[in-house]
């Protein structure tokens, strides 16, 4: 039927038959908030994001700095480990692997830690984040992100649970070793792969 609304049910069903419903999950058609402790406050005028560890030039920028890197814009699939998962989300932010070049990671970089106020973190190897899809997502559908999403700077891990996509992101730190983060420390898994259904450490 032209113009349509398809249901919950009846879109799932077709990201299914295509072959993009992570086992598990369920299609939502809402972008659900989701996050441990309150929305921190930011003053845009005081945040900075800085990138820390094995890197050859420890840096940090300004919001307005930050935004004059170039970006590019990709749209993608999001699976939260809560089960829901959310089709063609479009992003915009710089790749990270180009971000990487403005200062240099050193040989003994292994792996990322991505930090958020409260002492959340995320922790992924490095060759995860260089790859393609991987972003500092700062536009979602072309707008800021909302305040509860993440504003201003989020990074983006699409081939992860989406835990691993850090909001509110205000430091980068590179490591020689693994250090297991937030919700890692909790139990949940450390690579966290929706299409392994690595959801926790047992699983
Ligand atoms: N800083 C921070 N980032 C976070 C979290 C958090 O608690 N703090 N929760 C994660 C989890 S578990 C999920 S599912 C997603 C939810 O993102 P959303 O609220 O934009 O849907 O953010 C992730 N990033
Ligand atoms: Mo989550």
């Amino acid at each position: 039927m032209p113009g349509k609304q398809l249901s919950r049910r009846e879109e799932e069903q077709l990201m299914k038959e295509a072959g993009r419903l992570p086992p598990g999950q369920s299609l939502t058609q809402k972008f659900p908030v989701l996050h441990y402790g309150p929305v921190p406050e930011i003053d845009i005028t005081t945040w900075r994001l800085s990138v820390f560890g094995e890197v050859e030039n420890e840096t940090s920028w300004t919001w307005d700095a930050f935004r004059h890197i170039p970006t590019v814009t990709l749209t993608t699939d999001i699976h939260c480990v809560t089960r829901w998962s959310m089709f063609d989300t479009t992003w915009e932010g710089p790749r990270f692997r180009d971000f990487v070049d403005l200062f240099g990671v050193k040989p003994g970089a292994k792996f990322v830690i991505a930090h958020a106020p409260h002492g959340f973190t995320a922790n992924l190897p490095l060759d995860v984040m260089l790859e393609d899809d991987v972003l500092l997502a700062w536009k979602y559908n072309g707008d800021l992100l909302d305040p509860a999403h993440g504003f201003p700077v989020r990074t983006l891990v699409p081939q992860r649970y989406f835990w691993k996509s850090v909001k509110w992101l205000t430091r980068l730190e590179f490591s020689s070793d693994d250090q297991p983060g937030f919700w890692e420390q909790a139990g949940y898994h450390n690579e966290g792969k929706p299409w392994e259904e690595q959801r926790t450490q047992r699983s």
